[in-house]
């Protein structure tokens, strides 16, 4: 019994890996003294989840600021991982930790960001 419950959560997740490829993306953000390097820098129109890791040894954060967007991260101590999922239209975005009074952005945790529109290909 417990061995089929396994397999048949198993079946469920990769269904939803599946099905969540074409519209979910993931970006993957990494922080660090004073450095922030992204996954990718192309991204398509809607849906988009920062995976963030400060692999830092203080405290780091993300803002995202773009067209009609301007959310941030919660602070994220070192060593660790927060997630930011954000819907992003199409435009040129800045992604850049705002802690220390932009400090932080200033040695050099600034990135730019790129969404296309979601029919053509980044
Ligand atoms: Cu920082």
């Amino acid at each position: 019994m417990t061995r089929f419950l396994l397999a048949a959560a198993l079946t469920a997740s990769t269904l939803a890996a599946f099905s969540s490829a074409a519209s979910a993306q993931d970006v993957k953000v990494t922080l660090s003294e004073w450095k922030m390097r992204t996954s990718v820098d192309t991204v398509k129109a809607g849906t988009v989840t920062f995976q963030i890791t400060n692999v830092g040894a203080v405290d780091h954060s993300i803002q995202v600021v773009g067209p009609g967007v301007d959310k941030g991260s919660r602070q994220i101590g070192a060593k660790e991982v927060t997630t930011l999922t954000l819907t992003l239209k199409p435009g040129t975005y800045e992604i850049f930790c705002p802690l220390a009074e932009g400090s932080h952005k200033m040695a050099g945790m600034t990135r730019a960001f790129v969404v296309v529109p979601a029919a053509s290909t980044p």
